[in-house]
């Protein structure tokens, strides 16, 4: 399996869930300004353009991050980084991924690209205003969510997690403040301890 990367992305959360199953995969980088990677023409890999991209052991692409990890956690079932079809806990785990995919990732990601949407420096500062306005709030209910659990879920590490780690570690780089919930803070740092996480991180570059 190869998945198709760009260091620190939300391509990271897969590639977590890929560790964590102790799966045998390749990575391979994608440079965003160019859209190419060391097999050439990344828009044919993914004519969306984004990261991740999986290129399964068939040879076929899957895309969409949250798609990919079910994909992965389903072939490992035992690992159950994916709580079992028909409960009540995978329907949960499916909120979280749609909550953070919808609510969280998408609301971080003009505070990266601000410089491509508005011209002028006043436009920009007002953009990342409204957008660190926002993630406060979703932040909040993240919080509030979690409580005290260990993890999105309860005890037990699931996808959920390898995703809610890599999208509120964004946080450092764009100026939303975490340091109002405690339980994210810990979170952070309880997660950020795991093996497969410090194994992704640093194959990423990234420690
Ligand atoms: N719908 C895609 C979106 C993924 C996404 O937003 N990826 C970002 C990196 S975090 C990206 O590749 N951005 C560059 C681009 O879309 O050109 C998914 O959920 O997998």
């Amino acid at each position: 399996m190869k998945l198709f990367y760009k260091s620190a992305a939300c391509s990271l959360a897969p590639h977590i869930v890929m560790a964590e199953l102790n799966m045998v995969y390749e990575l391979e980088a994608v440079d965003f300004k160019t859209k190419t990677c060391a097999s050439g023409d990344y828009w044919k890999i993914n004519p969306n353009g984004s990261v991740p991209a999986l290129r399964m052991e068939s040879g076929e692409i899957l895309t969409e991050g949250v798609v990919i990890m079910q994909y992965l956690a389903d072939q490992k079932p035992e690992a159950n980084l994916m709580p079992r079809a028909g409960t009540t806990d995978r329907y949960r785990c499916l909120e979280w991924l749609n909550f953070i995919a919808t609510d969280l990732h998408k609301n971080y990601s003009p505070l990266f690209f601000a410089g491509m949407i508005v011209n002028n420096a006043e436009g920009q500062t007002e953009l990342k205003s409204y957008y660190v306005e926002m993630l406060r709030k979703k932040v909040a209910v993240a919080a509030a969510r979690l409580g005290n659990r260990d993890f999105a879920l309860g005890t037990t590490f699931s996808i959920a997690d390898a995703y809610l780690f890599t999208v509120l570690g964004w946080s450092k780089y764009v100026g939303v403040d975490l340091s109002a919930h405690a339980n994210i803070t810990a979170y952070m740092a309880r997660v950020g301890e795991r093996p497969s996480v410090v194994r992704a991180m640093k194959e990423e570059g990234m420690l």
